[in-house]
């Protein structure tokens, strides 16, 4: 049977591009709504000829990773996009984010986009110090977009953050060629009821893909399915280092004798990273067990 690589879906209706380099429509054999593994984009699968000129998705390659929101699967890259312009991002959106991606074995980058407006300089600095790799952008004047572009190889890269911040204005100039495919496939889909659950993989001309995602206005760490507090300290990797705190169990929130709350007050970890730990542990500590299955079995 054929194989080949999800680089576009809609939901119920997924293209694969195959290894002879043609593009099948294809939707998925029914037993994957029972059993709850759903094929996403940059799932790899192996599918067969159907009736007339319908093909079927009839198994989906061993993931590296997934998310739910947006839904990918096998991302390499989250590209964690962020402006200090208005709308001006919330820190801790970022930090969800960024212990999103921990979390699911994704490399975490952080832009800082619209440096045209306001010098994005000072919170690209933070994150370098917490160890991402992090760029300065604007698709104004064009700031940082060779050096972002030099960095894009290969892999599933996904750009992320809240509205408006650039993210598809930041795709449009790493890939002049995707502008007007963009703006095909929006107009066509925005007349379909799929809207909102389209995503698409575009080739990045270096071996990989990036994918542009619809913008958040709110972002839940239970809706990311951050649900165990006991990884949450390792999503953290300014933390490395400084987790050999007075007690074993040391949750790193307000516990006496913990070296991560020292390092934060010597000012070597920064405190508003801190303190959005600090939230997102609470938020998953207050979750009860039946609230962690439930979840679990909606998937
Ligand atoms: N000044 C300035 N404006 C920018 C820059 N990049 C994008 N914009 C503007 O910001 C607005 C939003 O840009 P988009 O690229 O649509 O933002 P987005 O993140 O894709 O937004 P959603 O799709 O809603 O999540 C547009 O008016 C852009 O022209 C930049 O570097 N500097
Ligand atoms: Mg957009
Ligand atoms: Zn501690």
């Amino acid at each position: 049977m054929p194989e080949g690589l999800i680089v576009r879906s809609t939901g119920d209706r997924m293209t694969v591009l195959a290894e002879d380099g043609k593009q099948y429509v294809c939707r998925a054999r029914g037993k994957f709504r029972i059993d709850g593994t759903f094929p996403l984009a940059g799932d790899n699968v192996t599918f067969r000829k159907a009736e007339g000129d319908e093909h079927l998705v009839e198994k989906i390659a061993l993931r590296k990773n997934y998310l739910i929101r947006p839904p990918v699967a096998n991302i390499s890259h989250l590209f964690i996009v962020a402006s200090m312009a208005p709308p001006v991002t919330e820190r801790l959106s970022m930090d969800i984010l960024t212990a999103v991606a921990e979390y699911n074995g994704i490399t975490p980058v952080i832009i800082v986009n619209k440096t045209d407006v306001v010098d994005g300089n000072p919170l690209a600095e933070i994150y370098r110090k917490a160890g991402y790799p992090t760029f300065v952008t604007s698709t104004h004047t064009g700031e940082g977009i060779d050096a972002l572009r030099e960095y894009v190889g290969e892999g599933i890269s996904v750009f992320a953050g809240s509205s408006g911040v650039g993210k598809s204005s930041l795709l449009n100039n790493l890939l002049p060629d995707v502008k007007v495919r963009t703006s095909d496939i929006s107009k066509k889909i925005g007349r379909g009821r799929h809207t909102t659950r389209h995503i698409e993989l575009f080739d990045n001309g270096r071996g990989g893909y990036i994918v542009d995602t619809p913008g958040f206005s709110h972002l839940d760490p239970i809706q990311m399915l951050l649900l165990d507090k006991n990884r949450l300290p390792s999503c953290f990797p300014e933390f490395d280092g400084y987790t050999d705190c007075r007690w074993d169990d040391c949750a790193h929130t307000k516990e006496s004798g913990c070296r991560v709350l020292e390092a934060v007050e010597k000012g070597i970890i920064d405190p508003i990273r801190h303190e959005n730990y600090v939230t997102i542990y609470q938020s998953i500590a207050k979750l009860r067990d039946y609230e962690i299955r439930e979840i679990c079995n909606r998937l």
